[in-house]
């Protein structure tokens, strides 16, 4: 290992916590016993994101219970693993189940990275939690913590075998990163304690710097948002059939309202690799971010910082090293789209797929909307299985053409399909934030729905209401709601107040600029008026926003993320 690229100083105290956690043991198993607290102490706060939690409390009620002088309501969300995001119908009713008897919230989330979150699980619920999925074969192994997360793949099938190609794909990629500590095992599903000496080939025994994203995708369609990820798999088919990849490395969404050594970077193509070198490759870049990130300062540990500090070609030539691979030249694709494809799409297996939207993910009944149980009517007589796709939406997969109208029926009946959904809204995305999400400094999931409404009234108003445009709001500038990869981002700054990012692309492949900082919820309005009014009066013909944005200078085309994004 060459020390030049690795960060000297103090590591960062993550660092010491995995190092004496025992392969992410900690103390966790005695900790759930403490029932003092409804929390999780010490090291065990962050060690159990490791096994897919994150500790949280209501935030709309946490002044209040500090008023009363009682602790915050602790509880956890869990994010389950689902490579692919396919999950049988027996799976979802098992979740459905769960969420409705054993969580506050009642519902389910489906994520920007194509699984399921509960929120609210109380202490005494967390082990059934675990044993419930694990009895019908879900885990939430890595989902969150300093490892590979769960390995995206482009959902809707109507190219059937490409996509299965792809998704098996995902799924080894998943089980090959995966840690070998039998830490979930023992603490969640009580299985014995085998005297071994654990060891962790690839993720190493202090795991990553940081978390690590990964995504299989099959252009055109970039649903996955591939720029949001340290590493991609970009298919290359020949015939039909999957002949390699692309790799792409080091992107990523996240920066830190004031401070420019953060910024949401673009991933590198590295080349092409046959398929027999996929899973070499994939712990080689692995192996060479937990060796040269950074341990020293989390918030410039992902892969995107390591590219820019110790060089693109530096990082390359090491991966090829590792893997034993020279990358090819990169083959040709092209990314066209992000959207889903709403409605039914034929495969070439001769199946229907129905995609339907679920505004922000968010699985629960509400008035003349009881989508949560047309989910679960759906699953108790649909033969094929369920997709959960990274916008959130989810797709009735596999149906054959003689149950086409009972499942359309079915989600017609229980809202799942509304005409009145325009464009604009299946184009519109936000994280969670409040009331759930610690680090919200502004609403996204609560505030998106009207602001949407808000903002189709504008599309009307200046003559474009057939338009729509990639539209994300994110309550922090973490970017979970992928808002630096939008037309139009809204970046939560505090309550009520958003930064206006401008001048992203439909296909995903360009990082919007910022145009105007701490806006109210009025002001964007006003801005986006003028915006829309200029763009209806000035356009080229089928020119999009993001695109018009920057052709008419309104801000700056950001092509290197480091240096033009905070120029
Ligand atoms: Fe995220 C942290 C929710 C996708 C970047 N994210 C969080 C936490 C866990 C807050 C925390 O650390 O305590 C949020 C929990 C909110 C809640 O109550 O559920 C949270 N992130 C989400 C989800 C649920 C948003 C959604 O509306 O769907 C997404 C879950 C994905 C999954 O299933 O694994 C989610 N997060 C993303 C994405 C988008 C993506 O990956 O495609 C990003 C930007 C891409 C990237 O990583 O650069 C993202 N989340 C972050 C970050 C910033 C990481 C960084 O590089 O600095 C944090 C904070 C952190 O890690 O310190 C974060
Ligand atoms: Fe929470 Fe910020 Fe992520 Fe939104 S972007 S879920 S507010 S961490």
């Amino acid at each position: 290992m060459s020390d030049e690229k690795i960060v000297q100083g103090p590591l960062a105290d993550n660092e010491r916590l995995k190092s004496e956690s025992e392969h992410l043991r900690g103390s966790i198993a005695h900790d759930l016993n403490d029932r003092i607290t409804g929390g999780f102490n010490g090291d065990n706060f962050q060690l159990i994101r490791f096994h897919g939690m994150y500790q949280q409390d209501d935030r709309d009620i946490r002044a209040e219970r500090q008023k009363q002088k009682l602790e915050p309501m602790h509880n956890v969300m869990l994010r389950a693993r689902m490579p692919g995001g396919i999950i049988t119908t027996d799976q979802w009713l098992a979740i459905d189940k769960f969420a409705q008897e054993n969580t506050e919230y009642g519902s389910i989330r489906i994520t920007t990275r194509q699984t399921f979150q509960f929120h609210g699980v109380l202490k005494p619920h967390i082990k059934l939690m675990h044993q419930t999925l694990n009895s019908v074969g879900i885990d939430s192994i890595a989902t969150a913590g300093d490892v590979n997360r769960n390995v995206l793949c482009t959902t809707n099938p109507v190219e059937s075998e490409l996509h299965q190609q792809a998704y098996e794909w995902a799924t080894r990629i998943s089980e090959h990163l995966l840690p070998k500590s039998r830490a979930y095992a023992e603490i969640w599903l009580d299985e014995e304690k085998i005297e071994t000496t654990e060891q962790e080939p690839i993720l190493g025994d202090t795991y990553l710097p940081r978390k690590f994203k990964t995504t299989v995708v099959v252009p055109p369609n970039n649903e996955v948002d591939v720029h949001a990820n340290d590493l991609n798999f970009v298919a290359i088919a020949e015939n039909d059939q999957l002949v390699g990849f692309n790799v792409l490395v080091g992107g990523g969404l996240a920066m830190t309202h004031g401070d420019t050594s953060t910024y949401p970077r673009k991933a590198d193509d590295f080349g092409f690799i046959p398929l027999d070198k996929t899973l070499d490759v994939a712990a080689a870049v692995i192996t060479v971010q937990r060796d040269w990130g950074n341990r020293v300062n989390r918030k410039n540990a992902k892969t995107k910082y390591t590219l820019d500090r110790v060089g693109v070609d530096a990082f390359k030539a090491e991966v090829e090293k590792r893997a034993g691979v020279t990358f090819g030249d990169s083959r040709p694709y092209e990314f066209t789209s992000r959207g889903d494809r709403f409605g039914w799409v034929e495969g070439i297996d001769g199946n229907y797929h129905l995609t339907v939207f679920i505004e922000n993910g968010r699985i629960l009944d509400k008035p003349g909307k009881p989508i949560k149980t047309g989910m679960a009517e759906i699953a108790k007589v649909h033969k094929g299985d369920i997709r959960m796709t990274a916008n959130q939406n989810i797709i009735f997969a596999k149906v054959p053409k003689e149950d086409k109208e009972l499942i359309e029926g079915l989600a017609r009946e229980y809202g799942l399909i509304d005409d009145a959904v325009t464009v604009q809204r299946q184009n519109s995305m936000a994280c969670v934030a409040f009331p759930t999400c610690p680090l919200a400094m502004a609403e996204a999931e609560r505030y998106l729905p009207g602001f949407v409404t808000d903002f189709e009234g504008l599309l009307a108003k200046n003559n474009l209401a057939d338009e729509h445009v990639i539209l994300r709001v994110t309550g922090c500038p973490n970017g979970c709601g992928r808002a630096m990869l939008a037309e139009i981002g809204l970046v939560g700054k505090g309550p009520g107040k958003y930064n206006l990012h401008l001048g992203g692309n439909k296909a995903g492949t360009r990082v919007p600029k910022l145009y105007k900082e701490n806006l109210t919820e009025e002001a964007i309005i006003a801005e986006l008026d003028q915006l829309l009014a200029r763009w209806s009066a000035e356009r080229l013909a089928n020119e999009d926003f993001g695109d018009f944005a920057i052709r008419a200078g309104i801000v700056a085309e950001v092509i290197i993320s480091m240096r033009d994004f905070h120029a």
